[in-house]
């Protein structure tokens, strides 16, 4: 058994962050699935997982070596790099270490309103998202993400500058899957930088495995797929992150 445990399932988004990060770094660790918005035994909102995790989502993180319990992405991902000294992912610099928190922040509510407004209302159906609560979310992505074609990306390769950060991680998992060779529910035709950046994401190590789930999934932009076509991709996508964790243990 590992000491780093990782909790959630590969479709989430926010938990393929933290997974990429991992597997860019080489870093064994052990999955444990829970599902989401689940009460039931194995759900982020059962009693034994809100008695760790009291946000009740994933991802959430353990290091059962030193009693730590830690949820929310971005926290995990900066402790981790904080630990292990991944500047070259988290800068310790602090002037450009602040450009990646800077984005890092603006995430929430904003770029990641991409899976509320635009992924979750076909997968999840049961939700019944209102118009309402449609169009709001989606004035929110297109601000958010003409703030990225204007600003963040206008004069750099990447988010927080030339290299590659645990900014850009956590923005593609959110703006990335929208893409035509994912969910194909928004078109970049506007967002030149963005699909120039979208392009060089696709080279980072791991990119093709940390999306299995999202490739097995495909184009939803005509139906919403079944339940079951959601469950095969977090399964497909589980084998291809076993593959990996075999080869790095
Ligand atoms: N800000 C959180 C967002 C986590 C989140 O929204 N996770 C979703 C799955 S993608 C979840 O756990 N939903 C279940 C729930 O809220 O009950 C992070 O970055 O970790």
């Amino acid at each position: 058994m590992n000491n780093k445990i990782i909790y959630g399932v590969p479709f989430s988004q926010p938990v393929r962050a933290v997974l990429w990060l991992m597997l860019i770094k080489k870093v064994p660790f052990e999955l444990k699935l829970i599902n989401p918005g689940s009460t039931s035994e194995g759900g982020s909102r059962n009693p034994d997982y809100l008695k760790k995790f009291p946000t009740g989502t994933i991802p959430s993180f353990e290091d059962t070596e030193i009693g730590l319990l830690i949820s929310e992405s971005h926290a995990i991902m900066c402790y981790l790099c904080n630990k292990y000294g991944w500047n070259d992912l988290y800068p310790s610099n602090a002037e450009s270490r602040a450009k990646v928190d800077s984005y890092l922040h603006l995430h929430h509510r904003n770029v990641r309103e991409a899976s509320i407004g635009l992924v979750a209302p076909k997968v999840r159906k049961d939700l019944n998202f209102s118009e309402d609560f449609l169009a709001t979310s989606n004035a929110i992505i297109k601000k958010a993400f003409q703030a990225i074609e204007d600003g963040w990306l206008s004069n750099s390769r990447f988010l927080a500058g030339d290299d590659f950060t645990i900014a850009d991680i956590s923005a593609y998992v959110e703006i990335g899957q929208l893409q035509n060779i994912f969910t194909n529910v928004y078109n970049f035709e506007d967002y030149p930088n963005i699909q120039r950046w979208l392009d060089d994401m696709k080279k980072v190590d791991s990119h093709d495995d940390i999306h299995a789930a999202l490739y097995e999934l495909g184009d939803i932009s005509e139906e919403a797929p079944p339940m079951e076509k959601i469950i095969n991709a977090n399964k497909k996508a589980l084998i291809v992150i076993q593959e990996r964790l075999a080869n790095i243990n």
